[in-house]
């Protein structure tokens, strides 16, 4: 919310300077300190640019639709597979405790924002090479929610381990 305050604090400060950041400039003192209207569609388009700013953000960290998925049984391990492509998909993996997990990463988009998995409750950092399926593994003892991120934190997903 901050960025997107910031943000629109800018284009507000930038609109209403006319766009011509010469006039605040203190090694210009001679210049006359004249108004310069900007054309209305330049107001309305920077106005509109904010707007759409702030309603990305909102759905970003508000608005974006959880997909959740049940893992399924192998030979007593419990098993999900998460695309990696612009986040994770499922973001939210439903597994039950004291039975082992197996997470296979498949990592299909190249931003280096996404090189990193990290599962911090189970200690697990893992490298995820492009184009392959990156497998980890761990077993839940208690009840609760655990999330999973990108390196940097920016993509997050959340592991729901239930009770028997
Ligand atoms: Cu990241």
């Amino acid at each position: 919310m901050k960025v997107a305050a910031v943000l629109v604090g800018t284009m507000i400060s930038i609109a209403q300077m006319g766009g011509d950041p010469m006039k605040m400039s203190p090694s210009n003192p001679n210049r006359s300190f004249q108004p310069i209207e900007q054309p209305l569609p330049v107001k309305v388009g920077v106005v509109l640019g904010g707007l759409t700013l702030v309603g990305a953000e909102l759905w970003w960290f508000l608005g974006r639709k959880q997909q959740k998925q049940q893992a399924t049984q192998t030979n007593g391990v419990q098993e999900v597979l998460i695309t990696v492509d612009g986040g994770y998909r499922p973001d939210r993996v439903v597994v039950v405790v004291n039975e082992p997990v197996r997470l296979a990463f498949h990592r299909s988009d190249r931003n280096a924002c996404l090189d990193e998995v990290l599962i911090p409750d189970f200690g697990i950092s893992s490298r995820l090479p492009v184009g392959q399926t990156t497998t980890v593994e761990f077993t839940p003892t208690k009840v609760g929610e655990y999330a999973f991120t990108c390196g940097m934190r920016m993509f997050r997903g959340v592991i729901e381990v239930k009770a028997t």
